[in-house]
């Protein structure tokens, strides 16, 4: 029997999300802060999440549904691990929320799904711009419907590396990556960071301190353009944490030697 094609479904939900977004973005919003005056929430970002929980639910009511919004709502009821039975949507209802309250066209919604514990679909959808990035495993990934794939490797100094330059992030790690890459990019969406790695854009992407929901649809985008990601010290579960992760067309664990200050001698190129 042929696997069910995932991708429709999910792309209509990130098209209702999207006009929920758009409206949002035209609007004035509410801005709540959450852990910090830089990590918040608008009455936007809890609409799309709300919306794409009852749609989930109805249609499937057995399957577990884990989001930004309502995980920090429960202070983090759903757990430090996903399960490895099932089916588990995993939602950011707007990544780069930031930038969404301060009016940068850069952020996306992202959903996907996993089941047994594996990434089996993800979208992330920017519907500003109109960008609708989606993966199925084994099916290769597409920008609005024409096929993906990584950037052809020149090199660690023709690089462009996204990665956060928010003050909690490494500062010594940082400088080590300016001195060996091409050139830098903070997009400040860890979805669309992912999106740009997998469409060819980005050649790699770093970032620490993150949630599963920031990654997950992205990380599916970018393995099946023919990237990587790594994420050090996972164990077979994914955690709902995500301490570090790299993304890139091409081995990330040359730009995680160059972070680490390890195998100086090879990432000479
Ligand atoms: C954001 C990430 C971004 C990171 C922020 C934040 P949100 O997600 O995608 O890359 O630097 O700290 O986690 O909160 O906008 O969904």
């Amino acid at each position: 029997m042929q696997a069910k094609n995932w991708i429709p479904e999910i792309e209509e939900l990130a098209l209702t999300a999207g006009k929920i977004i758009q409206r949002g973005f035209e609007s004035t919003k509410t801005v709540h802060e959450k852990s910090s005056a830089m990590d918040i929430v608008t009455e936007f970002d809890t609409e799309v999440e709300n919306v794409l929980r009852k749609e989930i639910n109805t249609r499937y009511p057995e399957h577990l549904v884990l989001g930004e919004e309502e995980e920090f709502r429960t202070e983090g009821a759903f757990g430090a691990f996903l399960p490895r039975k099932g089916y588990v949507w995993v939602i950011d209802p707007i990544d780069g929320t930031l930038n969404f309250a301060s009016g940068i066209p850069l952020l996306a919604v992202s959903i996907a799904l996993f089941h047994e514990g594996e990434l089996l679909a993800g979208v992330v959808y920017n519907p500003i711009i109109k960008e609708m990035f989606s993966a199925q495993k084994g099916a290769g990934a597409t920008l609005n419907n024409q096929v993906i794939k990584v950037k052809k490797d020149s090199g660690l100094a023709r690089a462009i590396v996204a990665v956060s330059v928010a003050r909690r992030k490494k500062d010594l790690e940082l400088s080590r990556l300016a001195d060996k890459v091409g050139g830098m990019r903070a997009l400040g969406t860890a979805a669309v960071a992912l999106a740009y790695v997998a469409a060819g854009r980005l050649d790699a992407y770093w970032e620490v301190n993150l949630n599963l929901w920031d990654v997950a649809a992205g990380v599916l985008l970018v393995e099946e353009a023919g990237g990587e990601v790594m994420i050090p010290n996972q164990e077979r579960e994914y955690p709902v944490k995500i301490a570090e992760i790299i993304g890139a067309g091409n081995k990330p664990k040359r730009y995680y030697d160059v972070l680490k200050n390890e195998n100086n001698e090879q990432n000479k190129s």
